[in-house]
């Protein structure tokens, strides 16, 4: 519904974008703002959620007690991620409910990343180091948002991103020191997440029907092929460090940008994934499922609590 304030409120709207201002809570905003938010943010959390399944695969066979314990701490933050990013996507006028629903149904998305299975624990490094160092990529600029309650979970997930990376980094290297055949193993890790890592920053730009309206808003800083670029530029010396071979034999140092050169990802692979038909896309949605019906006893009894609280509120 249109309102003779409207006009005047968008005008304040727009004013505080420009000043790259934060818009909050209770200020008014245009719809489709509110809805790109809630799509962005609920994707996101979602992603947290569901990318505790491809870790969580190796918990029970962690090599140590110490590996055990850190992927345990690791995938436990990632729950956290989660749960700040459902609290911020709340103050937008929606409830976690929903957003599981709309998740479990399809009609919202997580990262096309998490439908790649983990098949050895070198996956637990490449995953800390590639796929959390493309997330920290992605979300260090996000903490400048211009939604408040968005940009601020962001600062925390990526202090947290960022151990993440580093524990991936270290765990590779300890199998970069060992034999043979974890030397191997790390090699053929990373062969199989290179491409799915760079594909985590969405569609090229010139095929991505969101991102000039999320920039003009202050929703995204950079485009989807900036952050992958800057990902590329960050990885390749990461890679020298480590002694393993990126899978892609277009990627060259370009002297006149400055910048790496490198290949262009199986976008058709790419759709497919984000439209359902990835590896283990049917494996995720069913495990989410699942665990969100083996919690239904505790909603129904903190629902029930809570009733029982606020009955007896009224009784005192
Ligand atoms: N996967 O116009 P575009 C983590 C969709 S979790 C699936 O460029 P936008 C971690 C896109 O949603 C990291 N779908 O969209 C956790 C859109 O479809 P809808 C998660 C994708 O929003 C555990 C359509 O394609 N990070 O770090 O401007 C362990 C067109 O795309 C993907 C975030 O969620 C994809 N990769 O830009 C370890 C970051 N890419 O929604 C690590 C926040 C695109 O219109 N999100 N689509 O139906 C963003 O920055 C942006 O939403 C994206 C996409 C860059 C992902």
């Amino acid at each position: 519904m249109t309102t003779a304030a409207e006009p005047r409120l968008a005008e304040h709207f727009e004013a505080t974008i420009a000043r790259h201002d934060r818009i909050e809570p209770r200020d008014w905003m245009p719809e489709a703002y509110r809805a790109t938010l809630v799509r962005q943010i609920a994707q996101h959390a979602h992603s947290e959620v569901i990318g505790m399944q491809p870790e969580g695969d190796w918990l029970t066979r962690a090599p140590s007690l110490r590996r055990k314990a850190v992927l345990l701490a690791k995938v436990q933050d990632e729950a956290g991620h989660g749960l700040y990013l459902y609290s911020a996507c709340e103050t937008l006028g929606v409830t976690r409910r929903e957003l599981t629903e709309k998740l479990l149904d399809g009609r919202q998305k997580y990262s096309s990343i998490f439908n790649y299975p983990t098949l050895s624990y070198a996956d637990v490094g490449t995953i800390g180091w590639l796929v959390d160092g493309a997330a920290i990529c992605n979300q260090v600029p996000l903490c400048r948002t211009s939604y408040g309650p968005y940009g601020r979970a962001m600062i925390r997930v990526c202090k947290e991103e960022s151990f993440h990376q580093r524990q991936g980094f270290e765990l590779l290297m300890t199998m970069m020191r060992g034999t043979d055949e974890q030397r191997e193993m790390v090699q053929e890790s990373v062969n199989r997440f290179w491409w799915p890592a760079l594909m985590m920053f969405g569609p090229p730009d010139d095929a991505s029907p969101n991102t000039a309206r999320s920039m003009a808003w202050g929703i995204k800083r950079d485009t989807n092929d900036e952050l992958r670029q800057r990902f590329v530029d960050m990885s390749v010396p990461q890679a020298e460090v480590l002694g393993v071979t990126l899978p892609d034999p277009e990627l060259a140092w370009n002297e006149q940008r400055q910048a790496h050169d490198f290949g262009e990802p199986d976008w058709d692979e790419f759709w497919a994934v984000v439209n359902g038909d990835g590896p283990c896309n049917a494996q995720r949605i069913e495990h989410r499922r699942r665990a969100h019906d083996d919690g239904a006893w505790v909603r129904a009894a903190a629902t029930a609590f809570a009733a029982r609280q606020a009955e007896g509120g009224r009784g005192r």
